[in-house]
């Protein structure tokens, strides 16, 4: 290491990969395929949100986004030149599902049949998610993921694509970020359907981990492969500041990480948590022998990671704005009946356009931490990126060094946790395109291959040749 490098700076030049280490990249439905309204799909909740005015950013929507639904062969190509190994993406269960007749539509089916086989054909594994937000809005107006017939439905759906795909996918991944569709969705109301209901958020919380252990019960099944079975949590790595700064790291790290990994990996809800939200809920919709249906063995566990988040106790005197964290946060002040609430403060830079701080300490922290926690799961970064506000140059490049230099970063943090002995499995870039990004719509740019939003046209970054290198090489570029 040369001395302009000192050990800490996370831009460990030349560190090599092991062979079996997955290099992959990561999309999910609404934010790529378009065709909303194409080949029998019905509107999810984010067609409903998104066109809800004031709740996206300039009034986007996903009906065309990248048009990846009429454009894959031309995306899988990408993915051929970019050397990926494994592609992950998301299934939208209002095609497969569109109506709450339960009937299939075949043609929702034949889409993510052909790209599973267009990926094999290439050599690149499929992860498939089940779910990545996209609930059908039928579901909604019955209750959404407050309402426990949720579950049902998502069994049957889990069913359906083990028969489909279960002979052919690598890795069936049953949630992405429950924590966003629970207390985004149904408490802070950032993310559809933008409810503001802290009980529903906590029952929604319960629902999803049902969910979760009944659509692997369902997929294994069903699946006449030999897929590997997962789910992708994000989790809070915290900081804390103040008196209270223990206290309050310890209650978000109740309600945002162990709300999903103790129902999941340890069959039971952590016991400060029911304390902690006693006064929003008596968890009276916990069922006798769900756990036991939450906690299913999983293959691996799919982490995905940004940035830090820091906390503090706050006393509720002040007026005090919520403040956002990933993707807005839930601290307490969302929660009555504590008179002292956390509340999310802002962090020490360098950002990214998100405004999320850049923190490649935290992967190696969260990662080394989840394999203290549950020694014998195995672990892949299901996500890791950065939106930087890209421009394409005159000679028609997209220089995007900054996207580089922070993947180059969380890449040596991987790097490190797998020399301390994390079993860490693989790693995806989010994103491979740029797409709708949530509230946010295609204000901010995560791809790695550059989206023009008026000709669609699809140009591969520098920081996407950076990662083709990579993974050719298996070596970080000196
Ligand atoms: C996620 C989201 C992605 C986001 C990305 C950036 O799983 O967090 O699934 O859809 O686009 O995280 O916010």
């Amino acid at each position: 290491m040369s001395p302009s490098t000192p050990a800490d700076d996370y831009r460990g030049s030349g560190l090599l990969f092991p062979p079996d280490f997955v290099f992959g990249s990561a999309t999910a439905s609404y934010q790529i395929e378009g065709a909303a309204g194409e080949d029998g799909r019905t509107p999810s909740i984010w067609d409903t949100f998104s066109r809800t005015p004031g709740r996206v950013w300039n009034g986007d929507t996903g009906d065309i986004a990248c048009d990846h639904y009429h454009r894959v062969e031309q995306d899988l190509d990408l993915m051929t030149e970019l050397g990926l190994e494994a592609y992950r993406f998301s299934i939208a269960w209002p095609r497969i599902v569109p109506t709450a007749s339960g009937e299939i539509n075949q043609k929702g089916i034949d889409f993510y049949s052909r790209l599973v086989d267009g990926l094999r054909e290439r050599g690149i594994r499929p992860v498939a998610t089940l779910y990545h937000w996209d609930l059908p809005q039928y579901l909604e107006d019955a209750g959404g993921w407050a309402a426990r017939e949720t579950t049902d439905a998502f069994e049957r759906y889990a069913e359906v694509m083990g028969r489909a795909l279960g002979d052919r996918v690598d890795t069936w991944t049953t949630l992405n970020e429950p924590w966003c569709s629970a207390y985004l969705g149904y408490g802070q109301g950032g993310h559809a359907p933008g409810r503001h209901e802290p009980a529903s958020a906590l029952a929604a919380v319960h629902h999803l981990n049902l969910a979760h252990g009944r659509a692997l019960q369902a997929l294994r099944a069903t699946s006449t492969g030999d897929p590997d079975y997962s789910v992708t949590l994000n989790f809070h790595v915290l900081r804390g500041q103040g008196d209270g700064a223990s206290e309050a790291m310890r209650r978000i790290d109740a309600l945002a990480n162990r709300s999903f990994t103790g129902p999941m990996l340890r069959g039971e809800y952590p016991a400060d948590l029911l304390a902690d939200t006693s006064s929003v809920t008596d968890w009276s919709f916990v069922r006798e022998g769900d756990l036991a249906t939450v906690h299913q063995p999983i293959d691996v566990l799919g982490v995905n990671y940004y940035s830090t988040a820091t906390v503090r106790l706050w006393d509720g005197i002040s007026p005090k704005q919520q403040n956002d964290g990933h993707k807005g946060a839930v601290g307490g002040t969302a929660w009555p009946g504590s008179d002292q609430l956390v509340e999310f403060v802002e962090q020490p830079g360098p950002y990214t356009a998100m405004g999320w701080n850049i923190a490649p300490e935290g992967l190696e922290e969260l990662l080394v931490s989840l394999s203290e926690q549950f020694p014998d799961q195995a672990l892949m970064v299901t996500e890791n990126g950065a939106a930087f506000d890209d421009h394409v140059a005159d000679d028609g490049t997209v220089p995007d060094p900054e996207r580089t230099d922070y993947l180059r970063r969380h890449f040596t943090a991987a790097h490190r946790a797998l020399q301390r002995g994390v079993d860490l499995r693989g790693y995806f870039v989010w994103s491979l395109l740029d797409n709708f990004e949530w509230g946010y719509g295609y204000a901010k740019r995560f791809g790695i291959v550059r989206v023009d939003f008026d000709t669609l046209q699809r140009t591969v970054k520098d920081s996407g040749h950076w990662y083709r290198d990579l993974i050719r090489t298996r070596a970080l570029p000196v």
